[in-house]
């Protein structure tokens, strides 16, 4: 079988704690005319647009304005569904005017035993909806997939074969029995996740300017059009009656944990945001060239970010923001980061510090970031205003995972 890039140690990546070079981390709390951020109004409304405009231009590229094209229609329903603990819906929102055009299929869970409107999480999955849970009824993706043998991904198109493969991250059952919503999507309905020159999926109705030579260099990748529809799934369940919008966590794992953060600093009414196992340009700081670096992940997945995002290959030092400020971003919203121990690709350490180094901005607010710099024991988590844990295994999620997300949001959105 093939190892996965994402769970290995590539050659030539340093994997040394001792190695990790000497850095400055640029200062989140001084402005780029130099002066310190002293209060909560000042980073509201000097520092924090400033920061979220760095990351725009360096990193990630801009988010396309919201669609007004947008329209929905249920397209199942099941209120029977969970062995009865649930109402199962897929919502299909489509991005234009057209019912052949670009769409997504938001797959929604709520508690039955809901009496009031519950909190919700919502996140992408990476190989459709039909493989978060066994239901025959729930519709095979007809999105261009990757190729995959295992799953039974043939010519780009999902089989039946693929049905439920991904259950073990999506604990249906343990989530609505907590009394949360679940709401999925496929990312792929979003944005197929290939170097294709913005053609497809979302992209079709946003661009003007077709192809990577002629866009601006700023011009957003495939993170920023899944944070696009994130956005736009979150004003769907705004709309919901039984899910609450004002206490939606939004969350990913991975290449996903990486858009959850984009999308919760870009959308301030995501009310909680987690990272499972983010890594490089997600929660990890780029300075500690520590597994996955800059250039390796532009050299990858070129779509993934804005172009002048490659000016920083093997030229960390050089970013005007490193990824703390990804995190200060969030604040003064609870936000999670979690770690896999044998998940060294990603640098759980950075992940950490990052995380560790927006307390700053938290406590502008009168909230806590994480006590020390120090790495916490494997499997002990800490929550005070924010969360981080690292458990023991590989690069996943698990229902550890979402036993502590869950923990956490009972304190902070219930
Ligand atoms: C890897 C990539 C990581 C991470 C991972 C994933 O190949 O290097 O940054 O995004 O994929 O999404 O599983």
């Amino acid at each position: 079988a093939m190892i996965s890039p994402a769970s290995a140690q590539p050659e030539g990546y340093n994997y040394d704690e001792s190695k990790v070079p000497d850095y400055e981390l640029p200062e989140v709390l001084k402005t780029e005319a130099g002066k310190t951020v002293e209060t909560a109004e000042q980073w509201t409304n000097q520092r924090r647009p400033e920061v979220l405009r760095l990351f725009e231009q360096h990193v990630f590229g801009r988010v396309p304005e919201k669609l007004t094209t947008i329209r929905t229609r249920v397209r199942s329903r099941n209120d029977d569904a969970v062995g009865g603990k649930a109402i199962r819906r897929e919502i299909t929102v489509f991005f234009t005017a057209d019912d052949d055009g670009p769409s997504m299929d938001i797959l929604l869970y709520t508690p039955k035993s809901a009496t009031k409107a519950v909190p919700c999480f919502l996140g992408y999955n990476f190989h459709g909806n039909h493989s978060i849970d066994p239901d025959p009824a729930i519709h095979i993706t007809e999105s261009w997939v990757r190729n995959d043998k295992d799953r039974g991904n043939i010519d780009h198109k999902a089989t039946e074969a693929s049905r439920g493969k991904s259950s073990s991250r999506w604990p249906v059952e343990m989530i609505v029995s907590r009394g949360y919503g679940l709401a999925t999507i496929y990312y792929g309905d979003v944005d197929p996740d290939t170097d294709d020159g913005f053609k497809n999926g979302i992209h079709a109705v946003t661009e003007a300017d077709r192809g990577d030579a002629e866009r601006a260099g700023d011009a957003g990748g495939s993170i920023s059009a899944w944070s696009l529809g994130l956005s736009h799934a979150l004003d769907v369940l705004t709309q919901d009656s039984l899910v609450d919008g004002d206490r939606v966590a939004v969350f990913g794992h991975s290449r996903l944990g990486k858009t959850s953060l984009w999308a919760g600093a870009t959308d301030p009414r995501f009310a909680m945001v987690i990272s499972n196992d983010s890594g490089c340009g997600g929660a990890a700081l780029a300075r500690r060239r520590f597994g996955e670096t800059v250039k390796r992940i532009n050299t990858s997945f070129p779509h993934w970010f804005c172009k002048n995002h490659r000016q920083y290959n093997d030229n960390e030092d050089a970013m005007p923001v490193d990824h703390h400020m990804l995190m200060a971003l969030m604040a003064p919203r609870p936000v999670y980061v979690a770690s896999a121990q044998e998940d060294t690709w990603a640098d759980p350490r950075g992940e950490m510090l990052s995380l560790y180094h927006a307390g700053p901005v938290y406590a502008l607010f009168g909230r806590k970031g994480l006590p020390t710099a120090e790495m916490p024991d494997v499997n002990k988590p800490i929550h005070t205003d924010v969360g981080y844990h690292i458990r023991t295994g590989k690069h996943d999620v698990t229902d550890f995972d979402w036993t502590q997300y869950m923990n956490f949001a009972d304190q902070h959105l219930k």
